[in-house]
């Protein structure tokens, strides 16, 4: 059986793929397919990304190779950097509030 980490890796792929593969090309996500990801998948950590001039800047972030799609390897940087940040705010929390989650 997989553990929580494998799994949490496990997610991050069938996430991104099952954005990825809603139009164009299968193996990147487009503005469009990003947009919706985030939207539904990060809607909770990305709480301002209503503003749609904010996804035109997080994928010209992401997108380094610079051919307008966002790719497994591009994702992971955002998930990466999410991650770090969400740490930092837990890192805040514990101290604040002894160590309730
Ligand atoms: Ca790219």
């Amino acid at each position: 059986m997989p553990s929580e980490l494998e799994n949490a890796m496990e997610s991050m792929i069938m996430v991104f793929h099952r954005y990825a593969s809603r139009g164009g090309n299968p193996l990147t996500l487009s503005r469009k397919e990003l947009k919706e990801l985030m939207e539904a998948e990060l809607s909770g950590f990305l709480k301002s990304q209503k503003d749609p001039a904010a996804v035109d800047k997080i994928m010209k972030d992401l997108d380094t190779n610079r051919d307008g799609q966002v790719d497994f390897e591009e994702f992971v940087s955002l998930v990466v950097g999410l991650s770090i940040a969400c740490e930092q705010c837990y890192k805040m929390h514990m101290k604040k509030a002894g160590c309730k989650k």
